[in-house]
């Protein structure tokens, strides 16, 4: 199945699966939809469209994103593997032998020529054009999620910039502090393209944000992609289609013409003011900083726009299953440059910075530490407080089997790795903002060259007892469970895990 087209066609689809929920009864926009949504993300639930936001006309969609099966029915395929198979086939590209070869060959590369957004002359996202003093968030139905916000932010915005100095288009996910009803923060956090683009800013910065996008666009406002690479190309490579995008009213920017609603907008230098403090996706407040102020030039909608809303908070959060599309989506091009690695896993519960599970096929002494090194030095994995190695054997989404072999292999001395680099802007333990320790554990094997004595064999049952136990199991009258190898285990995994 396609990808859906438009957020509409998103809802369309979600409804038809039983997997969104209208509620008409009025709800608050100021904390009421966030204990709602937390309740409903926490057990599982469906997505939910509020129709009746208190204060606003615009119907409020949110959990859009909140299990598997919706990420996967997001993106048009059985599982987020199977997205990453299809950037895997064109990373992974070899020069063509046969005749079928070289056809698939052109297709793959058709399915990059399609990927390249699109100018058309106009679309749905401004069917209302507010320009100057028209131009009022008050509109939308913006949420304060959390007891401690100082105000509404827009959460699930796609935040549009060009950098001054080159061009390129990018494409974030930054949360928007209101301020009134003409201007906003732009959160821009440090190690981020979109602040990039601002510290290389002249008078001036142009900005646009569009909300309400399909899912996969959406997505691809979150995805860590290199610095000069667009994110609408990412859109169109998994959309199998490009993203659509008409030019903005009042910025020299182009937004995606299928938006429920467009902010358009500029930020003049050196103007900051407090943002924050925000209940984060970490689990705690965190303080106010300075950000720049984004002040709105025009707003645009589609007739009736449905307005999109997240909220972050203690783990697991909607934002769960859009992280796990990325660790999956990036596997492919984190194998690019280190090809050694087997799987790997950021935990839910790490808030993705705080912690790497990852299996490597180890080769040499050391091995674990070089891969180490390498994620500490890789895009926004740079980020990552502890990296966790173990062999290629081991399930990364296995947590169980996991701490299993970091008891089991690991000589404290021998194995731990402390080093110091870059960190989260939003980490609050370390010292310093921004720097502070990282932690290694190797936990493979060792042998002889890496100062360890013989290693030890693993207990593994028979094979042929293993079938044996298998053919003869209704003999034994023991509960059906216990049968299936290993699901024995599965009540002690936690909700999010694989
Ligand atoms: C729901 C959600 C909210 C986010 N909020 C912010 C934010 O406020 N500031 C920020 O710098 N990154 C935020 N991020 C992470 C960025 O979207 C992500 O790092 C993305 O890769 C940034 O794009 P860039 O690399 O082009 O700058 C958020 C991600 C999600 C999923
Ligand atoms: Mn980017």
């Amino acid at each position: 199945m396609a990808p859906p087209r438009d957020l509409r066609s998103w809802v369309a689809l979600l409804e038809r699966e039983g997997e969104l929920v209208r509620v008409d009864a009025e709800v608050d926009p100021d904390l009421e939809v966030t204990e709602i949504v937390d309740r409903t993300v926490k057990s599982g639930g469906p997505a939910l469209l509020f129709t009746n936001p208190k204060g606003s006309n615009h119907a409020l969609l949110i959990n859009q994103f909140g299990t598997e099966r919706r990420m996967t029915m997001a993106f048009g395929e059985a599982s987020l593997d199977a997205v990453a198979g299809k950037l895997e086939a064109v990373i992974e590209m070899q020069p063509p032998q046969g005749l079928v070869d070289k056809v698939r060959g052109l297709k793959r590369l058709k399915s990059i020529a399609d990927s390249l957004p699109k100018e058309v002359r106009n679309g749905p996202c401004q069917e209302i054009v507010l320009t100057g003093d028209e131009v009022d968030l008050d509109l939308l139905p913006i949420q304060r999620c959390w007891p401690g916000d100082p105000a509404p932010f827009i959460t699930l915005p796609a935040v549009i910039t060009r950098d001054p100095r080159t061009g390129t288009r990018n494409v974030g996910m930054y949360r928007m502090q209101k301020i009134d009803r003409r201007s906003t923060y732009m959160h821009w956090q440090l190690h981020k393209d979109g602040a990039a683009d601002w510290r290389g800013m002249g008078e001036r910065l142009e900005v646009a944000v569009a909300l309400g996008l399909d899912p996969v666009t959406a997505y691809s406002a979150s995805a860590p992609l290199p610095k000069h690479i667009d994110e609408f190309m990412l859109a169109g490579f998994l959309r199998g289609e490009p993203v659509e995008l008409v030019r903005a009213k009042t910025v020299d920017l182009q937004v995606p013409a299928n938006a429920e609603i467009v902010l358009e907008g500029t930020i003049e230098r050196g103007e900051l003011g407090l943002e924050g403090p925000f209940g984060d996706h970490t689990g705690f407040y965190t303080p106010a900083e300075p950000f720049p102020v984004f002040r709105l030039t025009a707003m645009t909608m589609r007739r009736g726009a449905i307005y999109p809303s997240i909220v972050v908070g203690k783990p697991p959060q909607e934002d769960a299953w859009l992280g796990k599309a990325t660790e999956r989506i990036f596997l492919p091009a984190i194998r690019m440059t280190v090809p050694e690695i087997v799987d790997y896993d950021l935990p839910v519960a790490g808030a993705f910075h705080n912690c790497a599970i990852v299996s490597i096929r180890k080769a040499f002494p050391g091995h674990a530490r070089k891969v180490m090194h390498a994620l500490w030095g890789l895009g926004m994995l740079s980020l990552t407080k502890a990296v966790v190695v173990v062999d290629e054997h081991v399930n990364v989404h296995d947590y169980g089997e996991v701490f299993f072999y970091v008891g089991a292999n690991v000589d404290p001395k021998r194995d731990v790795v402390l080093s110091e680099g870059p960190l989260d802007q939003l980490d609050h333990a370390p010292t310093l903002q921004f720097f502070g320790g990282k932690l290694g554990i190797d936990a493979t094997a060792k042998g002889p060259t890496e100062g360890a004595r013989p290693w030890p064999e693993e207990i593994v049952m028979d094979a042929e007892i293993r079938q044996l136990v298998d053919s003869r199991w209704s003999e034994y009258g023991i509960d059906a469970d216990a049968a299936r190898n290993g699901s024995a285990r599965r009540p002690l995994r936690q909700l999010l895990r694989r």
